[in-house]
Order: C-alpha cells, then structure tokens, then sequence
C-alpha cells in the first residue's frame, strides 16, 4: 500500500483525463527504415564508396572538440577491432602515406577533403562522423560540435564498427530534444547502487542526457530532505555524478522538501541549499525541487499562513518565492550549473488555475517545468496538449513521462512499447524523461525508446522502436527474441498506455475457443459426447494451441540463457518463474481437455488437480522489492487464469457438477474473504468487507433462474468479530432483480426467515436500511432454501474426523479445489455419507479424492430400498454407474493408514 493519500483532486482529475482521453498515435508509414544499425537513427546519413578495414595501427590526431570519454569509447571500440597500436600524433605530422588517421575532434581541413560539411552550426551535442579515403589515405573523423558531440561520435563509430571493417560514412546528426533520458522518480524499492551506475553507462550509450535522482523512497530525497547524507551515501553519490558525466550525463540531484518545509523559514531554505552545495561539491551541475504529490492546502508554519494566506494561488506564489531564491541567488551564481528544475503540485493536467497562474507570472522564467501529460499515467500525449501545457504553465515543459513505472501496478513488469506519444511533442517541450520500474535492468526496455523519440522525434516508430529495443536485450539472438515476445505480451497490461492483457495470447485462445466448438459461448456449458462429428476438429484446435503454451513454458529458460544482461532475468525472477507455472497450468489443461474428448475422467481429474497445484504454485511467489513483494506476478491476468476458469467449467460439467448458486456484496471485499465464501456450505469460512456497510450496501445471493424458495438464513459475525453484521437490514427476494418484495427485517447478527409458500425467487439479498456505525461485515452463511426439487443439495457427515482447518462440507461444495481431509486413517466403521435435499434420479455417482493421499472403500447408495452397494473406491477417481432414484450415498471407508481426503463426491443427475 502506498504511503501517502494521494489527494482526492489528484485522482478525480486523472479520472476526467482519462474521460477525455485523445485519438490514438497515427503509427509511422515508414517501418522498416534503411537507415544503419545505429540507435538513435542520425538525422542526415548517406554512405561512400571509399570505407576501409582497420590494420594493427593507427594514427590519433586530437583536434578541438577531443574529449576523453570520447577517446575512452573510441579506444575500446578500435581494442575491439584487434587494433593493437594508437599513435596519438600532432596534426602537423599527420602521414600521407596509405595507412588510418582518426580526427578525434575534429579537423575542418579534413573534412573538406572528403568533401564533407564541417560541424559548425549544428545544435549542442551535434556532430560529424565521416569515414572516407583521400589519396589513398584513410580518414575517420569524429568531430562534434562541442565535447559531448565528439562523445557521441564516437558511440556512432562503435556501432557502426563490423569487425575491422568501417563503410564510407558522412553522418549528420544531433539531438531533437535538449533533456532525454530518466527520473529516477518511483515510490517502492530505490534501484541499487550497481543498478544506477550500470543505467549510466546504458544512458551514455543510447546518447541519452539526463538522469535525476529523485526516489522517493530515499528518505533523504523527501521525508527527512533536511537532513544531510551520511558520509558512506555521499561517497556514493560522487561515484554516479562521475559515472554520469563520463557518460554525458547530467545528474540531476533533485530534493523534496513539500512534505514540511515553510517556506518562509530561512533556515529551510539554507538546509535546502546545503544539501545542493554538498552535491555540486561532488560535481552535480543540474537540480531539481519536485514538489509533486503533496497537500498544498496545507501550511507547515503559521508564518506561511499568515504570509500567503490560503488556496492554490498562495501555494503558487510561496513556491514561486522558494524556487527564484534558489534560481537568482544560487543556481545563476554558480559556475557551470544548469537552469533549476521543479514538478509542480498540479503536474497532471493542463487546466487553467490560480496555482497555475502564480506559477506563470511569478516563477523565475529560467526555471523548467515538469509535466506528465494529462492524467498522471496518459494513455496519449498530444502535441495540442504539450502546446497547452507550455501556455498555461508559461515556462519549458520537461516531460516526466509515468512509462513503464510500475510503483501503482504491484505485481506487474509493463513490457510492452512506449506508445501514444506524438511525434510533434517535439516542437513544444525541451525534453522527455522516463519515470523507469523499480527494476532497472528491465526498464532498458522502455528507456530505448525513450533515446529513440527524444533524440529523432521525425522518425519515432513505436513498435519499430520495441523490436529493436528486444534485439538489443538479446544479443540479436533470434530465439531469445521470440522468447522475449512471448514474455513480453504476457506482461502488457499497464492500465492506460496498454489497457489490454496479453493481447497475443488472448487472441489464440480466442481462435482456440471458436475452433473447439463452432462458437465461443457454447462450450461453456456443454461438452460434445466423445466420438462426436466434432472430435478431430477439436483435437486439431487443441493441437493448434499448443506450441503456443509450450512456448509460454520455455520462454523463461531461454530468457535467462539468451538476454545479454544479467540483471534483467534477476530482477525479472518472479516473473519468470510465475510464466514456468502459468505456462505449465495451461499445457495440463490441454491435457485435461483430451481426457474430456476421450471420456478419460481419470486422466481429467489428475490434470485438474495438476492445474490447480500449478497455479496455487504460481501465485505464491513473492518479487523481492517494494511494492510487488506485497503481492504475486501478474502473468497474462484476465486471459490465462480465464482460460484455465472455462477448462475448469468444462471438467464441472463433464463431472456433473451444475454451477453453484453465486453471491455478490455492494461492499469490496477485505483480503482473501470474498462473497464466494457466503455460500460454501461451510461455516468457518467467511465473507469480509473491508469497510463498514452504508444505507443501502447489500449480500445477495443468485440462484441462476427463479425458483421456488423456503428457509432462509442469514448468518453473520464471528468469534471475534461478533458485532460485524448488518446492525439494522431488510431481507428481500425478487425475480427479476428488479422489483423486490421483503421477507422481514431484523437487527440480529443471525437473521432466519422463512418465504412464503410459492414464492419463487431468482435473488435474495440483504440489504442495510441503516448504514453501520462503524463495524464491518462478516457472513458465514447466506443459504437459501430450494424447495422445488431443481436443486441438488448436498450434507456431509461422517468420518472420520476432518482435520484441523479442514471441513466434511468440502466434500459437496461444488469446489473440486477445495477437500475434506481427514484428520486421521479411517477405522472399522467409518464412513462419509452424502444427503440429498430431495431424492433424485441420479445416473453416476464420482468420488473425487486427492491424488496424494487416496483411501479404499465400498459405496453404496440409498434409495427407497434402502442401502445398496454399487462399487468400490480405490483411487482418485471413481465414476460408477447409477439407475435409480437415491437420496444418499455413503462411502465406507476401508480401515487403513491414508487419511482420505475426498475433494468431491458429485451425484450427477440423469438428463431431462
Ligand atoms: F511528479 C510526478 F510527475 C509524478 O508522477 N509523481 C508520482 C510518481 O512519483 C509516481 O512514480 C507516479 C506513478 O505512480 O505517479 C505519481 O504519484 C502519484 C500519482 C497519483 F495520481 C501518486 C498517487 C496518485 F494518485
């Protein structure tokens, strides 16, 4: 659970962004770009006839923009070569003779030689790269317009290297955008040290700028922003400003201080800038005060009441006057520091506001503005919108982009593309940043596409930009790859950006489902006798899905063989590991489906059971971090667990289990205790809600069709929780859900009654007429009596024993997943026997045991004969056939050592 409310203004505005949301990103008419395998694209390209092979040697002239990162990267790049000798050389000596000289830096002459333009003009970053040949001698400059154009150069170089062999090159090129790269601005788990220094090196290489340090789980970043860091966390911070700027990286150190500052306190404002000038003492030449997610409504000093009085207006200005103290007296007074960064309190829309307006009059101009785009995770981001922004807020708009920030989706790993971004952002904001995962290896993924649209918005292509991103992560290994993909649609949902599950997956089962039975609705219900006209065609449907599950299964293995980056499959365990299981549970359930198809119910009841442990399997794992340890991965939600639900029905069915009655509550659920537990037949468990119920809040039971109803009872509180019940209700029925007619009111905890004779119910319900003080709402029973004889009931009772936790009423729930377990070996004379609410023709009786722990014994049936053997249990499954009317069945155990533990006993009706 998050840490903080976000205030209500915040949400409610997020909703009505999303009402409004905007028309989809056009895609790029171009995918498939010829350009080379260089990412980011350059902006102008062409290739030369006169490229050449690198020999054991070359000669280095250092020319005026030569940097030492550059030359760093160049090294290793020539290392990699086989390139043994350097010659760093003066350019008055530079060698005529055939051979290679490097301009690092550059050297117009050169240039002009090979007949290329020099970089003079280009934006900051920008640069040349021109490999050619000039009378027979080789020539590779990398001349940048500035020091970091030279830097990226020479990361152009690297990737342009195949083996020893450079192509004739002129590239052009330089950044659209002047802030590309990351915030590291999630709640849950801060990334690692070694996670930041190696995201770092990763921004570097993908020519990104940025990175602000911004978590805001580091209690130093917010909650005690005041106090300053601890000698062994400034020491680390000094590494990753080096890190950065060998990686020409602006680290960004951003400070918090919203939750209790006042901000007409001086000695708040010189803490502030003592924790500034520790970190431009280690380097640090960017900062940024985010002052997101606070109460702006609330003071933290009576000074700052008094001073700016109340509303958004007055928020704006104190922050206005905060900000432009920093701004004036101390960002533009210090050498070399870059203009401050803010995210304001309003950073999730555009609307006009009295905040808003403070912010545009008054904030210093030099000052940058964070914005999210509208809503604070938005599905699009407009250029209309990025123009809106910048009028409203009238300063530069940076982008905080919430992509893929996973801090609000515990349990999820967003992998799919960065998408919904205009290309034409471009043109209204000075940059767009990625709030990343609390798994930064993973985010690599995402931050690639970033790199993409900030450096050459013209030619952004989402999916083009994924494709690449995924061959990246492994190494250009075409199975790793695939593996990859197939991970990646099972972990697409994202609420906004990818509102839908698995959409791969979803749609060969889809496929699946229609091929199985000619329509997708009916194999709900029914399932074609064997031998049927439609056997082949499901086999071959069921053959069809297949491979598709098998590659679900391996898809981990070959992950963790195949990604380049040893973090992604560490961070991404869970995950995984979850896809194993998950994958595992629906290869069975194929399985289960062919037993269906060829009347093997023993074979069914084994996958059944093999499903289910897989999937219990898979749900108790636990990631590592903060927020997704509260909770298990979320692998293809709403798509496999649905498919694995409907092979459930389909085995119910084939078993002649008839859908249980269902019940609903108005109020959500308090953790695991759902309504489903209301109508279970079993005392000891419960439905809980997790607030206390209002007027009108209401339990109500579906008996799927309207049917002649008796006794009802409603049974409420604990031990325990005596006092959670209903304190004032009115118990009602109705046929149609529509039109409600009460059956009495009460104010008990346990509350029976009885429907008139003939009243003939579809729901009954519960309703509050008065809302509860303050007590939540147990049900450990909401049973309504069927007295038409259209509904089989079931009792247990018997022996032995059930164990601890353990109930006879799990034997007839109509919950093949859930068991009586006994507590111990039957003896001489222990039997479990099954009433009937009403005598029934009955065709087969099933006994359905655990497969680990499966006891012998005899079966009978009762009919208006009396007892009457018809066979013997002595594995899981037992189907025998039955012919006549029974009210009871009884298994009389064997004495023995196995406690049984009997997962059903299903009296299956004889049709019409
Ligand atoms: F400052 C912002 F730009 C921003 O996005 N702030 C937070 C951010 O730290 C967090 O990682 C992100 C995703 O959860 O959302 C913002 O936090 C929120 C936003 C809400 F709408 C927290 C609660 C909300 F209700």
């Amino acid at each position: 659970m998050r840490r903080f409310g976000p205030p209500v203004a915040v949400v409610a505005a997020l909703a009505l962004a999303l009402a409004l949301a905007v028309s989809p990103l056009t895609l790029s008419a171009q995918a498939g770009t010829t350009a080379p395998a260089v990412t980011p694209e350059p902006q102008q390209f062409t290739s030369r006839p006169d490229g050449f092979t690198l020999g054991r040697s070359v000669d280095l002239v250092r020319g005026p923009t030569a940097d030492a990162d550059a030359e760093r990267v160049l090294r290793a790049g020539l290392e990699r070569a086989g390139v043994s000798t350097v010659r760093v050389i003066d350019p008055a000596r530079a060698d005529a003779r055939p051979g290679v000289t490097i301009w690092l830096g550059g050297n117009d002459d050169v240039l002009d030689d090979l007949d290329v333009a020099p970089p003079a003009g280009l934006p900051a970053e920008g640069y040349v790269l021109a490999a050619g040949t000039y009378r027979s001698r080789h020539h590779l400059v990398l001349a940048g317009v500035d020091t970091d154009g030279t830097y990226y150069a020479a990361r152009t170089f690297d990737q342009l290297l195949r083996g020893r062999r450079i192509d004739g090159t002129a590239i052009r090129d330089w950044p659209t955008m002047r802030y590309r790269g990351s915030i590291e601005g999630f709640y849950g788990t801060p990334w690692s040290h070694a996670d930041r220094l190696d995201h770092l090196d990763y921004l570097g290489a993908h020519r990104m700028n940025t990175y602000e340090y911004a978590p805001k789980d580091d209690p130093y970043h917010r909650e005690q922003w005041r106090d300053p860091y601890p000698a062994d966390k400034l020491a680390q911070l000094g590494e990753l400003v080096n890190r950065a700027r060998g990686n020409k990286v602006d680290f960004t150190f951003a400070l918090s201080p919203g939750l209790s500052i006042c901000y007409t306190a001086d000695a708040d404002y010189q803490a502030l800038i003592a924790k500034f000038e520790a970190l431009y003492a280690l380097g640090a030449r960017s900062f940024n005060v985010p002052l997101d997610d606070i109460d702006y409504n609330t003071w933290h000093c009576d000074a700052d009441r008094a001073k700016y009085g109340t509303g958004g207006g007055a928020a704006g200005q104190a922050q206005s006057e905060l900000l432009n103290r920093i701004q004036r007296e101390w960002v533009a007074t210090k050498p070399g520091v870059a203009p401050l960064q803010m995210v304001p309190t309003e950073y999730y829309n555009v609307s006009e506001t009295p905040y808003k307006k403070a912010l545009r009059e008054q904030l210093d101009a030099a000052v940058v503005v964070h914005w999210t785009g509208i809503g604070v995770i938005p599905r699009t981001i407009t250029a209309a919108q990025a123009a809106q922004a910048k009028a409203v807020f009238g300063h530069d708009i940076l982008i905080w982009d919430n992509y893929p920030v996973n801090d609000y989706l515990a349990g999820r790993l967003p992998l799919a593309d960065y998408s919904g971004r205009d290309r034409g952002i471009a043109d209204q904001v000075v940059g767009v940043i990625s709030n990343p995962m609390n798994q930064a290896a993973v985010s690599k993924i995402a931050l690639f596409a970033f790199g993409e649209l900030g450096w050459k918005p013209a030619t952004y292509d989402e999916r083009a930009a994924w494709e690449r991103a995924l061959s990246e992560r492994a190494g250009g290994d075409r199975r790793t790859i695939e593996a990859l993909k197939v991970f990646a649609d099972l972990n697409t949902y994202d609420t906004t950006l990818h509102p839908e599950s698995a959409p791969e997956l979803a749609a060969r089962i889809e496929a699946f489902w229609t091929a199985y039975d000619g329509s997708g609705a009916s194999a709900e219900s029914a399932i074609p006798p064997a031998g049927a006209a439609s056997a082949d065609a499901m086999a071959r449907a069921i053959q069809g899905l297949r491979p598709f599950f098998r590659a679900v299964t391996r898809a981990p293995a070959q992950i963790r063989a195949g990604v380049v980056d040893p973090a992604f499959s560490d961070e991404a365990k869970a995950w995984l590991d979850a896809t194993v299981l998950w994958g595992q549970a629906l290869e069975e359930s194929l399985g289960l489906l062919e037993a269906l198809d060829d009347g093997d119910g023993a074979t069914a009841w084994l996958k059944r059971q093999q499903v289910d442990k897989l999937t219990g399997q898979a749900k108790a794992i636990r990631d590592v971090r903060a927020p997704h340890s509260g909770t298990y991965p979320r692998i293809g939600e709403g798509v496999v667990d649905t498919f694995l639900a409907r092979v459930g029905r389909l085995h119910d069915a084939w078993i002649g289990l008839v859908p249980r009655r269902t019940a609903t509550a108005s109020v959500p659920t308090y953790a695991e205790n759902g309504p489903a537990r209301m109508v279970d037949g079993d005392e000891s468990t419960f439905y809980w809600s997790n607030r206390a119920p209002a007027a009108n809040d209401e339990i109500r039971v579906d008996l799927g069709t309207p049917r002649e109803i008796g006794a009802i009872a409603v049974l409420m509180g604990k031990d325990g929780s005596p006092a959670d019940f209903i304190q004032s209700g009115a118990l009602e029925w109705s046929a149609d859900g529509e039109t409600w007619t009460e059956v009495t009111r009460a104010t008990t905890a346990e509350v029976r009654a009885t429907a008139p004779a003939g009243t003939k119910a579809r729901y009954v319900r519960y309703r509050a007429v008065a809302a509860n003080a303050s007590n939540w709402l147990v049900v450990r029973e909401f049973s309504v009596q069927v007295t038409d004889g259209s509904e089989l009931v079931l009792t247990a009772s018997g022996g032995p024993a059930p164990a601890e936790g353990s109930a006879l009423s799990r034997a007839v729930d109509g919950d093949v997943g859930t068991a009586y377990a006994a507590a111990a070996g039957p003896v001489s004379g222990d039997a479990l026997t099954v009433t009937a609410s009403t005598p029934a023709a009955v065709d087969r009786v099933t006994v359905l045991q655990r497969a680990g722990s499966v006891a012998a014994g005899r079966v009978d049936v009762h009919t208006a004969a009396g007892w009457r053997e018809i066979g013997v249990v002595r594995s899981a499954y037992t189907a025998l056939r039955v012919t006549e009317t029974v009210d009871a069945v009884r298994v009389r155990w064997a004495a023995g050592a196995t406690a049984p533990q009997v997962a059903e006993v299903i009296l299956r009706r004889s049709a019409g």
